[in-house]
């Protein structure tokens, strides 16, 4: 078992690490920025080494600072988190070759995850449903023509490298198809240096529903069930919640054996997530697969009384996992506490917490760095708490989010809490009948004067 880990990782997701490694006995090292130097974790941690100032990739992002910070600590392993260098395959390579155990993915998997064309090409060998389309990558317009004729309109043009939407053009119509197989490959060159492009059926107003799953280093695989992810926006997950509204039985057991069965494919190891779009009819279809630990693991541990960070630690060290899967024993949402205005169209807001008050109580947790008195930096995501809620049923879950909410104190910077609040009152919230087009239609109201 490894005796020091180093996070390379900042904010809420270092503090959840450090807190599995003490409970497992394991000594901590955390890395921070200067704009970090009063960070939570840095307390926390056993050890802290500074490796650079603000900017990310002066710091966070700095592979040789990191690896330098593993070195004089001693340190035998690196949790990477999430973002930053968690799905970054030279970082995991580098890792293996300073024989320091990246607590991830290898460099071989992050690369087929994360070239999402071969992802699809994979997940087709392994039998997984896939959204009909191109086989591969498209390699000219010619090409393009032809198979979105085959494939039917509307379609949906993607960017191989890409991700979270970027490089992405939903087409209606053959007319349309030059323009936006121009745009979205400008798009994805800009973003990513890469313009491979690939061709899917659009599924239209479909449901983000992803499946946690664990892979050992025997080849097995297990999965944790459903998170259902489709409030988001332009991208951005706003609230998470297992089990989904939209599911039935049938449907998790379908969905957790397929993404068993990808796993055991490619022989994952590790924590993972398959993505699934999911439509009207409950049909269900690949769309990534995510190599790293995410932000809304905490509801799929909330559910199923399991430790992801911990199981990841043991996976890593080579412990075989029981190879049985887990199923929702309640009901859990999470909310992602930004340092936003959702009156101000959810622009940032960093700057001094001169006040704030946690929510707590049975079925209450918050997963968080900020403390009263802490500054948040502008260099970094906005993410400032999660608040999860547990209960028995998903009424008694909204319920209690609501008093939550309604508990939550922050004062000094304006936070996405009154968003959430009004979300917990919306009809097609409270009936589960969202998609992910749910937030194009909704408007903030204005706060009543109290
Ligand atoms: C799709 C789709 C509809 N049809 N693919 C968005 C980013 C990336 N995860 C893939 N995404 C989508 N792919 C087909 N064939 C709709 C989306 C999509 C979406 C997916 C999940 C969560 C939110 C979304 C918001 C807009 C579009």
């Amino acid at each position: 078992m490894f005796k020091k880990i180093l996070i390379a990782n900042r904010g809420e997701i270092a503090m959840r690490v450090i807190r599995t490694c003490k409970e497992m006995g394991i000594k901590s090292v955390a890395v921070y920025s200067t704009a970090d130097a009063e960070s939570l974790h840095v307390r926390f941690a056993d050890e802290a080494v500074c490796i650079g100032p603000a900017p990310s990739s002066e710091s966070y992002l700095k592979m040789s600072n990191i690896i330098a910070a593993a070195e004089i600590t001693n340190a035998d392993a690196i949790h990477p988190g999430y973002g930053f260098l968690s799905e970054n395959a030279k970082f995991s390579k580098i890792c293996e070759e300073h024989e320091i155990k990246f607590i991830g993915a290898s460099a071989e998997m992050i690369d087929r995850m994360g070239d999402k064309a071969s992802a699809k090409s994979t997940m087709i060998e392994a039998g997984v449903p896939c959204v009909p389309g191109s086989e591969g990558v498209i390699p000219d317009f010619e090409t393009c023509i032809k198979v979105a004729k085959e494939t039917g309109y509307p379609v949906m043009l993607k960017a191989s490298a890409g991700g979270g939407g970027k490089g992405m053009r939903a087409v209606w119509k053959e007319e349309d198809l030059q323009n936006a197989w121009e745009s979205a490959r400008q798009e994805s060159k800009a973003a990513f240096g890469n313009d491979d492009m690939y061709i899917e059926k659009l599924i239209e107003e479909p449901r983000h529903i992803e499946i946690q799953i664990v892979g050992d280093s025997n080849g097995r695989a297990c999965h944790l069930s459903e998170r259902d992810c489709s409030v988001q926006r332009r991208h951005q997950k706003l609230t998470e919640e297992t089990p989904s509204p939209f599911m039935t039985d049938e449907l998790r057991d379908e969905m957790g054996k397929a993404a068993v069965k990808a796993a055991e494919y490619i022989k994952y190891e590790g924590a993972g997530t398959v993505e699934f779009l999911v439509d009207k009819h409950r049909n269900f279809y690949f769309m990534e697969m995510n190599t790293r630990i995410q932000v809304e693991h905490p509801i799929t541990e909330q559910v199923v009384d399991y430790d992801l960070i911990r199981e990841q630690i043991l996976v890593a060290a080579g412990v075989p996992i029981s190879g049985k899967n887990y199923y929702p024993q309640l009901h859990s949402i999470e909310c992602r506490i930004n340092a936003e205005d959702p009156y101000k169209d959810f622009r940032p807001s960093p700057g001094k917490i001169t006040n704030l008050h946690l929510p707590g109580g049975h079925g209450v947790r918050i997963d968080t760095h900020v403390y009263s008195g802490y500054t948040i930096p502008p260099n970094y995501d906005s993410m400032i708490a999660k608040l999860i809620t547990t209960a028995q049923t998903r009424d008694e879950a909204i319920n209690k989010m609501k008093r939550a909410l309604d508990e939550f104190v922050v004062e000094g910077i304006k936070t996405t809490v009154p968003f959430h609040r009004q979300l917990m009152d919306h009809p097609d919230y409270v009936s589960g009948n969202y998609t992910t087009k749910f937030m194009e239609d909704f408007k903030m109201e204005e706060p009543k004067d109290n």
